[in-house]
């Protein structure tokens, strides 16, 4: 039964015939096509979905449209302002970079909106406070850019500054490099008009199949049979697909590069076939015409399984016990060793100090991206089969799902939606793309597949728990002369890039240090909890959080300040990193003496505000991240001039948000600029496979340094082909005349070598470098941690963008709070929202947010860059675990540092800890 209703919409009267059942976001975005309110979360915790219904913020998801008050009136963030006419709110956005991904943006500004009419004057804490009461959340800010973007709306809405104050302003020498350009993107952000997956998809054509998926409800099962012919008889569906409809091997492949590695790569089914491997599995797709009609047929899919016992952590698949999960391949499937100048046993018996750690554990993070996965497919004009979705590695999905699909490769498009919320590397795997590209072919139709909210918890990769046990011996100044480290990677079922993993823990536990002497080894090991993908500083926040609390353990041992060791300890000149290499700059030195006045006063105000109450403390960290895949590393971009003038640089430097826009043509500007070029003539082609070369997956926080020097190498051909003899540069119609080619491929390798057997090599030709800070209050009631403030004393090279850098920063160090604190993706029946997974909310985070960078040019960089994507989030959470400590005496061996562990430590109980795998493991 529908309803009539006759609403105001952004100043517009509407009669519209509704379903009172169907949500006020269901009718604005599908009946309305206003698209510019989003929905993340889908219940109520994100505010996505946030407009103004009546003068009041509300949740339109949560919003049925039988409770929407005939003539209510209401405003969209297409209601706040456009493109050609921005509101205060927006241009603020703009400026403060408050919109990354952007995907959080139109529900903050009309929620902001509310706040500024209501309050036209709020403090900052003011400010904080709406967005907690709305629960407005960014996963990608860090908050305070947001903050910073209200207040200065608000002195513009005040008239206490002029537009141009929020504009930019071109300094004299043209330059933009380092500046606070905004990125091109933020606009279409700030307005809701760029569109996101979701947006596209409702924007289909007629005729487009809407997909749903049958999914696994166990963790582990044997499948003995499948049958589709009941709910192929349901009203409105096209086909069921399943694994026999799969043209090609029906696996996604993880590109095994490591020989050593006894698993073959080829685990993960894209439609199950024998086995359910986790939770959430795909077995069968329903293609309809709608939603609904293909999810009333999921329900008709009728499966037999054999239930197996499911290992949901790595101790549970390393016992004795346990069966095969993949029949052939052992649990522990790999071992990398990790052996640095002499045997440490001997050192480790002389050492004037030793001490030790058992089964420290990181958890398994979940990303949190505000946008649920989303993918659609087609048939191009060329009848390429064309799949658009959230990937940051658009050329190397392509190789994981082809041989899978049975598709020439020539055959298969990977593009990128114009706009991704967000992914912070859980797309890194290929996630969704195989199940669209495997229906669009069993159909021949477009189609379209959106996750909701608990599709993408249960359904994408996790950050991967690491169990480390870690020794270090020093001498008696203090200086580390051994380590000895075993470490078990829970990778969940499926091998993609376990390796890969399990050699970052060989390469940076215990990297900042010159540590001479090591020995041990890292196993991978396979689990039926969730699969491990990236995620933002892959593997570095698991072996930090040993390496860099033992730090403090010695410090405590040896009676020293913990700054103080690390001061002794971290890379000078004839220092090599874990893995023998040389560190390209000395910096580390150089950034603990610009923290250290800070630290002595941060400790100091810790003992003058603490009480036996809310007692305070001040923790650090050192944190390193690579720069690139490991190992060579390759980019591609295409530079040409175009006949209007304007240069053309094309390249597939894939954005979650993180601003490729801005780095594109930051460095491209800056390369061209001798030709006098502006920011406005560069057209920027990017992220669609038929129409740009590869620049390699955005991971390993690697864009600006490979890219962006392949972008240089392009932008430099071009000019040495435009130059003339006396230094002016050729017109386009001046190189047609003298037949010069007008398009240059530019390329750029880093010069590294890999890690051998041992982990000894070169794996990445720069890094970037943090010294963090941590000042917290625990209340020793509750156990309950508050973060007061975070420092970040950061090594990045020269900045291209100082708002995206910024933005980055503030960012991660929220997701390192957050990793500290409450996030975890561990239990199946709990941790199914994004509420419950601990995301944090502004409140959680401190406004109180301070990043310090040195100027240290990278010789090889682009213009001196180094990257910055995962530093922040590198070891800020060893910083908070170290400041808890120092604050009330608990030392936190297994994260998140919930209440509930705190309270136990501080009442001298035993704290609960995650079971404990088996010590070098057979194999
Ligand atoms: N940059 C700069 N100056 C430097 C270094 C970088 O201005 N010296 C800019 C670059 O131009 C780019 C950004 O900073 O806009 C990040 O650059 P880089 O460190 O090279 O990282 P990538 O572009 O390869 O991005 C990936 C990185 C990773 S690996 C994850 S995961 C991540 C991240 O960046 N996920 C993110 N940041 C994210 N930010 C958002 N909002 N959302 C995500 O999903
Ligand atoms: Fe509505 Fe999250 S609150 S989508
Ligand atoms: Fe806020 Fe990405 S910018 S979620």
């Amino acid at each position: 039964m529908m309803q009539k209703k006759f609403l105001n919409i952004n100043g517009v009267a509407h009669t519209l015939i509704v379903d009172p059942e169907a949500s006020l976001a269901d009718v604005l975005r599908g009946q309305l096509r206003l698209t510019g309110t989003k929905i993340g979360c889908g219940k109520a915790q994100c505010g996505a979905c946030s407009v103004i219904m009546n003068g009041k913020v509300i949740m339109s998801c949560a919003t049925k449209m039988k409770r929407v008050p005939d003539e209510a009136i209401i405003t969209t963030i297409e209601g706040i302002g456009t493109p050609t006419n921005l509101h205060a709110l927006q241009m603020a956005w703009v400026k403060h970079g408050a919109a990354q991904c952007g995907f959080c943006a139109p529900g903050f500004i009309v929620s902001a909106k509310v706040l500024l009419d209501q309050n036209p004057n709020p403090t900052r804490e003011e400010v904080r406070d709406w967005f907690q009461k709305h629960r407005n959340v960014c996963r990608c800010t860090g908050y305070k850019p947001i903050v910073d973007a209200v207040m200065d709306a608000a002195r513009l809405m005040r008239g206490e500054i002029t537009p141009e104050a929020l504009g930019f302003k071109m300094p004299a020498d043209g330059k933009i490099w380092g500046t606070d350009y905004p990125r091109p993107s933020a606009i279409g952000k700030a307005t809701g008009t760029i569109n996101y997956g979701s947006d596209l998809g409702l924007k289909m054509p007629p005729g487009t199949l809407q997909l749903k998926l049958v999914q696994a409800q166990v963790s582990h099962a044997r499948i003995l049979s499948i049958d589709t012919s009941e709910a192929e008889k349901m009203p409105g569906v096209y086909k069921v697909v399943t694994h026999k409809d799969v043209k090609g091997k029906n696996r996604i492949t993880g590109l095994i590069t490591f020989p050593t590695n006894k698993g073959d790569g080829w685990d993960r089914p894209i439609l199950c076939d024998e086995k359910v491997f986790q939770f959430g599995d795909a077995i069968a797709i329903v293609c309809a015409d709608t939603e609904a009609n293909a999810q009333a047929a999921v329900e008709k899919v009728k499966v037999e399984l054999e239930v197996l016992p499911p290992y949901m952590s790595a101790p549970a698949a390393m016992a004795p016990d346990a069966i095969e999960i993949h029949p052939g391949t052992p649990n522990v499937y790999f071992r990398q060793n990790i052996a640095k100048g002499e045997d440490t046993g001997p050192i480790m018996e002389k050492a004037d100090y030793v001490v030790a750690i058992e089964d420290y554990y990181v958890g398994r993070q979940p990303h949190l991206p505000i946008e649920p996965d989303v993918a659609a497919a087609y048939f191009d004009e060329q009848g390429r089969l064309v799949i658009m979705s959230k990937s940051i590695g658009l050329d190397l999905h392509h190789a994981m799902i082809a041989p899978g699909l049975g598709i020439e490769p020539e055959k298969l498009i990977l593009a990128q939606f114009p706009a991704v919320g967000g992914t912070f590397g859980y797309k890194f795997s290929p996630t969704i793309e195989a199940l669209v590209g495997a229906a669009a072919m069993a159909t021949g139709k477009p189609v379209f597949l959106n996750f909701n909210y608990f599709q993408q918890i249960t359904y994408t990769g996790k950050r991967s728990p690491f169990f480390i046990d870690l020794k270090y011996g020093a001498n008696k100044d203090g200086k580390i002369i051994a380590m000895e480290s075993n470490w078990a990677v829970d990778h969940g079922p499926y091998s993609e890039f376990g390796d890969l993993l399990t050699l970052r823990g060989a390469q940076f536990i215990g990297a900042g240090y010159g540590i001479p002497n090591i020995r041990g080894a890292g196993y991978t090991v396979c689990t039926n909890h969730a699969w491990g993908s990236a995620f933002r500083a892959y593997g570095s926040p698991q072996s930090f959080f040993a390496s860099e609390s033992l730090m403090d353990i010695l410090a405590e041992k040896m009676g020293i300040d913990p700054l103080e060791l690390r001061y002794r300890n971290v890379y000078r000149p004839g220092d090599t990193s874990p893995t023998g290499q040389p560190p390209e700059v000395y910096t580390l030195p150089q950034m603990i003496d610009i923290l250290r006045p800070k630290y002595k006063a941060a400790l100091e105000e810790a003992r003058r505000l603490s009480t036996p109450e809310k007692k305070r403390g001040v923790g650090v960290s050192i944190g390193i991240y690579g720069c690139g895949l490991d190992g060579p590393d390759s980019a591609e971009v295409w530079v040409e001039l175009l006949p209007d003038g304007r240069v053309q640089v094309s390249t597939n430097w894939q954005d979650h948000g993180q601003g490729a826009d801005m780095g594109l043509l930051a460095t491209s500007h800056e390369s061209l600029r001798p030709m006098g070029i502006k920011p406005e003539q560069i057209k920027l082609v990017m992220n669609d496979m038929a129409v740009a070369p590869a620049g390699g997956p955005a991971g390993g926080s690697r864009s600006q340094f490979v890219i962006g020097n392949a972008v240089k190498n392009g932008c430099e051909q071009l000019l040495n082909a435009m130059r003339k003899p006396d230094g002016t540069y050729r017109t386009y119609e001046e190189m047609v005349r003298e037949n010069i080619p007008l398009k240059y491929v530019g390329k750029w390798t880093t010069p590294c070598t890999p890690c051998d057997e041992n982990a000894q090599g070169s794996p990445f030709a720069s890094y970037m470098y943090g010294v963090f800070m941590a000042e917290v209050e625990v209340d020793t009631r509750t156990g309950k941690v508050q973060v007061l403030k975070m420092t970040l004393v950061a090594d990045i090279g020269k900045i291209a963008n100082k708002t995206v850098v910024d933005g980055q920063i503030y960012g991660g160090l929220a997701q390192g709070i957050g990793l500290a604190l409450t996030e975890d993706f561990e239990d199946l029946n709990k941790h199914t929202t994004m509420a419950a997974c601990g995301i944090p909310y502004i409140k959680d985070v401190p406004d109180n947010l301070e990043v310090i960078y040195v100027d240290s040019p990278r010789e090889l960089g682009p213009h001196g860059a180094s990257g910055v994507g995962e530093l922040p989030l590198t070891s800020p959470h060893a910083a908070i675990a170290n400041a808890i400590y120092n604050a009330c005496g608990v030392r936190i061996t297994q994260l998140p540092a919930l209440p509930e562990k705190i309270l136990a430590g501080l009442q001298g109980k035993q704290i609960p800890v995650v079971r404990r795998p088996i010590k070098n493991p057979p194999f």
